[in-house]
């Protein structure tokens, strides 16, 4: 039987050894350097096993394990070790190791293993095809109980005044603790237009008892627009319309919109603006001046990082700034951290700012300063 196992070691000699001999044998290996970006593989990638150095440093992958393990109780995982104790031993199968061994390893040994591992994994599939779904939708609606809502500053330029702030997802689920992981599971699950109403009524909460001045930069998923709550003028958020902007990122496609013209306008109707978000990070881009009309434009931060010092990225920049000013288009450069590249965004032409320099997301509603 054959399968994609992911392999996780911080030595890159051992990784590749690993990961040829696992490819030789017929499966397909993901290789990841350290814990976080096995996460990280884990988010956007499905395997079947997973073998794992439990010396790293920084997370160990012991830790990994327990991780994965709140995550997907029935993954597979082979801890591998060069210095074998009774006390990893010991935790090893309390969280539920699949085999625990030693190096240096015998090469027969690691692939029958990962072998009996793909049959374990394949047969508890067989008995629990809705195993795995039931336990997303339960870890999705635990993350939907805690969620909360992180605002971050955006000030303008020219009176470096507070205008607004943009709203994040933030989850105290441990199983699902980033935003991004939320989002997957409801997109799996079907469910992101509940996630949505969750996050604009409490949006919509916070706004009731915020500054009352400020313009609130909200997030919606494509297919949010295709949600009638998000149009509907009683929905929570409607009543803040004019307040609120609407960002949509550049990163996902509004091909798959119907509609997409009329429900734009009715969203102006409802009195929102809308914003291009992460603009520079995807392919639509320029495409969503011509269907979107955006008000603002927020530039990604991948070309805010260090511009101070890179002349590509100012030339793209100032591209872009000219060509939104001639259509009216407001400017937010995000993700600034430093003050050379605030310095370097306002000499380029951006209206507002937002980034960590300012102001970290937190709950509402943080301070910003000019300076650190
Ligand atoms: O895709 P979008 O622009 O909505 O993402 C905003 C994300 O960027 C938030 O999760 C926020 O925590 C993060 N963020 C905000 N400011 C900064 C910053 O200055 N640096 C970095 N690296 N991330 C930031
Ligand atoms: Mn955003």
């Amino acid at each position: 039987m054959r399968g994609r196992i992911l392999v996780v070691d911080d030595e890159d000699l051992v990784l590749r050894v690993l990961a040829e001999a696992l490819e030789e044998a017929g499966h397909t290996a993901v290789a990841a350097r350290s814990v976080s970006d096995a996460l990280a593989v884990l988010d956007r990638d499905s395997v079947d096993a997973v073998v794992c150095d439990i010396n790293m440093p920084g997370t160990s992958g012991m830790e990994l394990l327990r991780m994965l393990h709140a995550r997907d109780r029935g993954m597979p995982v082979i801890l591998l070790t060069g210095g074998p104790s009774m006390q990893t031993a010991v935790k090893a199968v309390e969280y539920g190791a699949f085999r625990y061994l030693t190096k240096p390893l015998k090469w027969d040994e690691l692939l029958g293993v990962v072998g009996e591992a793909l049959r374990a994994r394949s047969l508890a599939r067989a008995r629990d095809p809705l195993g795995a779904r039931a336990e997303l939708e339960q870890r999705f609606h635990s993350a939907l109980d805690g969620l909360w809502i992180a605002f971050q500053p955006i000030l303008a330029a020219d009176s470096r005044e507070l205008v607004g702030y943009e709203a994040l997802l933030r989850s105290r689920e441990p199983s699902l603790p980033d935003p991004h992981a939320v989002l997957d599971a409801a997109e799996k699950l079907g469910a992101l237009h509940t996630l949505g109403r969750a996050l604009r009524a409490r949006i919509a909460a916070a706004i009731d008892s915020g500054p009352s001045g400020a313009t609130y930069f909200v997030n919606v998923h494509p297919t949010d627009l295709a949600d009638p709550d998000l149009l509907d003028p009683g929905a929570p958020l409607s009543r803040h319309g004019r307040r609120v902007v609407l960002e949509l990122t550049e990163r996902a496609s509004l091909e798959g919109v119907s509609d997409l013209k009329a429900r734009i306008g009715a969203l102006r109707a409802l009195r929102y603006r809308i914003a291009v978000d992460d603009l520079g990070a995807g392919y639509a881009g320029l495409s969503y001046f011509a269907t979107v009309h955006p008000d603002l434009v927020k530039i990604d931060m991948s070309l805010v990082h260090e511009i101070d010092r890179d002349p590509v990225k100012q030339r793209i920049v100032l591209s872009l700034t000219q060509l939104v000013r001639t259509l009216g288009i407001e400017i937010v450069g995000e993700g600034v951290e430093s003050a050379a590249e605030r310095d370097f965004l306002i000499s380029l032409g951006c209206t507002h700012l937002q980034g960590f320099l300012f102001a970290e997301p937190g709950p509402p509603f943080p301070d910003p300063r000019w300076d650190r």
